[in-house]
């Protein structure tokens, strides 16, 4: 027997406990443990075996550290089959989460009973892969094909009660696992209740699987998990269990040896890891229960929502009580819809809009703030006024936060007597949506004040990304880079559409053009307008297109025209039929022939600019790790998660050949292709960003 599955007799029941903490992962040890823990139980002279988790919960699904890795046997369905074939009474006892492998395991027992927390689910896809060890056979045959389907495409965890009306559990009853799994083991035995191996259940009922297939592909837009899983229930429908069960494993090794297998177990762990900093270890966060948010524009409003809904009292201080109260219209418009999706009760709204939120017109009443976040208009005077007022009321201690999304912090907070309790916490639109946070620490930034953004971030249920000082530290930077690779291609012949197009085929929800209609063409033309002021420098390509569409009222979704006409709606891509040909009297004033660019080009041209720019990035220090890059550009930007972000991509793709075609294209513009210091010397190296990942983890 292994440590991570102990083994006792009550009576004749033998209890095989799971003690693999945090999540009882079924690592090889666990399959041990439970291959050993069956055999000893029916040569032990049990009469039923009970199964239960200790610590939080049932087992949590396979160990997913072990992907990739050479596999060790016993396999998790050879474990399965193993359980359901005993000739005792197998029966698991579930609390917590039994997911994946877990709930295989569970389906693999005879009887099922579960506390009334618990939550069950297949999330296998969510992984780029399926359930391997029998959840594609087995569950069809209890919950029936469509409930199936649902679970194994969505990879969503259902709660007990749904569990029992679907038959995934047989029962639920409150108390510890280990007390109602005796209770109930005991209660089966006294009724000579029958073993109920599942995998002798009829077949379930098929469905058009063709055409379930097809619209679960094009939902996936280019994901292929979900689609392929839906081939294996289809084996549990037309094939005998046996052979159902030899599909579903060809389908999953087809998967597992997958990029999109790599991105999103990649982004499963990056996501797990980005809150934790080495730096951060022992520093604890200054106290959390009253902030301020200075501005209730949609940002601030955004934020206040998000404060709101986590438990914070919040006060809004706007310039005059008609703002302050068109602020908390908004603020109420956004809890509107946690309203109406359930997530708050009438009652609940009620007291986050009329006891949490207080609205003030006077810097005082900021005084007692643990916490203020000012999201004023962003222009650099205007903020150090804000900061020069706020420093002269808020308390000792407290936190001042900046929202801005590009200016210099540093700047920000020298106009403060207090410049280390000041930090940027840049928050993405509409910010009680949007998971990224951005944690900008400045130069003089006390740690225990970044430690507050990040315990801030984690309790607004934001994924936190530590960002330097620089314009438009990671996400922003970034951006802007590829986004003016994109408008480079547009000069050498490319047309917004087919860029768009190429790039959503890549798996971006929205191609560049679209997302500029939908921020507003305003935010852009600003940023021109203040580099151009700021002195561009003269080997910089340059457009004005843009701004003539500007300059003709047009900024996107907002006024109805952008680079697409709405007139049909939100979501039209009908071309604004002005576009082309202001591009084309731009080329012809700047004397640029236009050739035809392939979608692949387009592709590799965006993505070696994002990846380019993420590895100076890195290089400079602005971003820790590589894959704080990757969650910044998941969370904040709609880089499709299944291939894990711009610099998991690389290495999948491979830096050599990059760092060819970046120098390629540098040939054409050396200014705006300068190679990445660091990128450069990982090709040297043999190196990629995945070692920096875990170099900086070790
Ligand atoms: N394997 C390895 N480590 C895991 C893990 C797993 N399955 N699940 C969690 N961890 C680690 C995690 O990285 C973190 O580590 C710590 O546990 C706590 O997790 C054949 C092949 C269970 C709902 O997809 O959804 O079974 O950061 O921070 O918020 O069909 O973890 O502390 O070092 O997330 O309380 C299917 C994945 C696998 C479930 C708990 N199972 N896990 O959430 O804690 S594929 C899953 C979760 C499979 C079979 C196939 C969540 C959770 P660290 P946490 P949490």
């Amino acid at each position: 027997m292994t440590d991570a599955i102990g083994y006792e007799r009550i009576g004749d029941i033998a209890i095989l406990k799971a003690q693999n903490p945090p999540v009882n992962a079924l690592g090889y040890d666990v399959r041990v443990g439970l291959m050993d823990g069956i055999a000893r139980a029916e040569t032990d002279g049990a009469k039923a075996v009970l199964i239960y988790g200790e610590g939080n919960t049932y087992f949590a699904g396979a160990d997913i550290r072990e992907f990739g890795q050479k596999p060790k046997a016993p396999g998790l369905p050879e474990v399965c089959d193993r359980i359901e074939a005993s000739p005792l009474l197998v029966v698991s006892a579930m609390h917590g989460t039994a997911l994946g492998g877990g709930l295989e395991v569970a389906l693999s027992t005879h009887y099922r009973i579960a506390v009334p927390s618990a939550r069950v689910g297949l999330p296998e896809v969510l992984l780029g892969i399926l359930p391997g060890a029998g959840g594609t056979q087995r569950l069809p045959r209890v919950a029936g094909t469509e409930a199936a389907l649902d679970l194994i495409i969505t990879g969503r965890h259902i709660k007990a009660d749904e569990a029992l009306k679907l038959g995934v559990i047989d029962r639920i009853e409150d108390g510890a696992p280990r007390d109602i799994g005796l209770a109930y083991t005991r209660e089966l035995l006294d009724q000579g209740a029958p073993r109920r191996p599942v995998s002798e259940m009829d077949a379930p009922a098929p469905v058009d699987f063709d055409a379930v297939y097809d619209s679960v592909l094009k939902k996936g837009r280019g994901q292929i998990s979900p689609a392929t899983a839906v081939r294996a229930v289809q084996a549990a429908a037309e094939l005998p269990f046996a052979e159902g069960m030899k599909r579903e494993r060809e389908l999953f090794m087809d998967l597992m040896n997958t990029d999109q297998r790599e991105g999103l177990i990649h982004a499963f762990f990056s996501e797990r890891a980005v809150g934790k900093l080495p730096e951060l270890k022992g520093v604890e966060p200054r106290p959390l229960s009253a902030i301020g948010v200075i501005g209730g524009g949609t940002m601030g409003a955004g934020i206040a929502t998000a404060a709101l809904l986590s438990g914070l009292t919040v006060t809004m201080l706007e310039m005059t009580p008609e703002a302050a109260e068109a602020a908390k219209g908004r603020i109420a418009g956004n809890l509107q819809g946690a309203l109406k999706r359930g997530k708050i009760s009438p009652e609940k709204f009620e007291a986050l809009t009329e006891k949490a939120l207080t609205l003030a017109t006077d810097y005082g009443a900021l005084k007692d703030a643990d916490l203020v976040i000012e999201a004023v208009f962003e222009e650099m005077e205007v903020k150090k006024k804000v900061f020069t007022q706020l420093d002269a009321v808020a308390k000792p201690g407290a936190v001042l936060a900046t929202n801005t999304s590009y200016l210099d912090v540093n700047q920000i907070a020298a106009v403060t007597s207090r410049p280390a309790d000041v930090i940027g916490l840049h928050f993405f639109s509409p910010a009680h949506v949007m998971k990224l946070l951005e944690v900008v620490v400045a130069d003089r930034t006390a740690p225990d004040v970044v430690a507050t953004g990040f315990a801030l971030g984690k309790r607004l249920g934001k994924i936190s990304v530590r960002a330097g000082v620089c314009d438009g530290f990671i996400g922003n930077r970034i951006l802007s880079t590829y986004r003016t690779c994109a408008d480079h291609m547009i000069l050498d012949g490319a047309s917004p559409y087919q860029i768009d197009k190429a790039l959503e085929d890549f798996g971006f929800a929205m191609g560049p053009f679209a997302v500029a209609d939908l921020a507003g063409l305003d935010i852009g033309w600003a940023v021109r307008k203040r580099k151009r002021a700021e002195g561009l420098d003269p080997r910089a390509r340059d457009s004005s297109y843009a701004d003539t569409l500007c300059e003709g009222g047009h900024f996107g979704q907002k006024t109805g025209k952008g680079y697409y006409d709405y007139a049909a709606g939100p979501r039209s891509r009908v071309p604004n039929p002005d576009v082309l040909p202001l591009i084309e009297a731009e080329r012809a004033a700047q004397g640029l022939a236009p050739r035809a660019f392939t979608d692949e080009e387009i592709v590799r041209r965006y993505m070696a600019a994002m990846v380019n720019e993420s590895a100076k990035v890195v290089g400079e220090g602005i971003a820790r790790r590589p894959l704080d890059v990757d969650m910044t550009l998941l969370f904040g930007y709609g880089f499709p998660r299944y291939r894990g972000g711009p610099l998991k991509w690389a290495d999948l793709q491979g830096l050599p050949g990059l760092l060819e075609d970046i120098k390629s294209y540098a040939k054409e513009d050396p200014y705006f292709w300068e190679p990445a210091p660091l990128l450069e010397q990982l090709v040297a190296e043999g190196r990629n960003f995945d070692d920096l990942n875990k170099e900086a983890a070790a």
